[in-house]
């Protein structure tokens, strides 16, 4: 549609925009609450850890001698800014899942926000313990759907062959 990736093909559409696509298949999977309220808070967790990413993604494009202290406020705002929040709310509530005690897209959004800032610095979670046994549980169940052959064809097949399938969030499309 805009000549950009990526594009999606999905319940005969060709979707585009990340988030108008992520927002669909959560909806189409039952991951994005269970009412309005449930759907604004998905919506604050998802939209901040992707503030993160979007920092992490643009740390390559930084020129040489800028790049060492635009990693530091990376490290900076993930362990005083973001992921304490997330370990809060779990700690509070008790729950495996940030909202409504039950799977959601802002538990998908924040595995991926973990993997990708612990390659910035392998122990960023040193601190917070919640979110490392949250990283472990959802590890396991990733690596345990996407092992099972029938998800690992779904991936492909709605995706037309495309190399993303090993992405936590289309592992849902299963
Ligand atoms: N807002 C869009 C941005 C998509 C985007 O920037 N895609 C880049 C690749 S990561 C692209 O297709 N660039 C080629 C172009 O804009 O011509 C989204 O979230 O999907």
């Amino acid at each position: 549609m805009f000549q950009q990736v990526p594009m999606v093909e999905i319940d005969g559409m060709k979707m585009v925009q990340t988030r108008a696509i992520l927002n669909y298949i959560a909806g189409k999977h039952n991951l994005y609450g269970k009412d309005l309220k449930e759907r604004a808070l998905i919506d604050m967790y998802v939209e901040a850890t992707m503030d993160l990413n979007e920092m992490i993604m643009h740390h390559p494009l930084q020129p040489p001698e800028a790049r060492a202290k635009h990693l530091a406020s990376i490290i900076e705002k993930a362990t005083t800014r973001y992921f304490p929040v997330y370990e809060k709310a779990l700690k509070d509530h008790g729950q495996d899942f940030l909202v409504g005690n039950r799977f959601s897209r802002a538990d998908v959004q924040l595995l991926e926000t973990i993997l990708i800032a612990e390659e910035c610095k392998p122990d960023i979670l040193s601190k917070f313990p919640v979110l490392q046994v949250k990283e472990l549980i959802a590890l396991t169940v990733w690596i345990h759907l996407y092992l099972s052959k029938k998800i690992r064809f779904a991936i492909r097949s709605e995706l037309g062959g495309l190399q993303y399938h090993n992405h936590p969030s289309l592992v849902l499309l299963g």
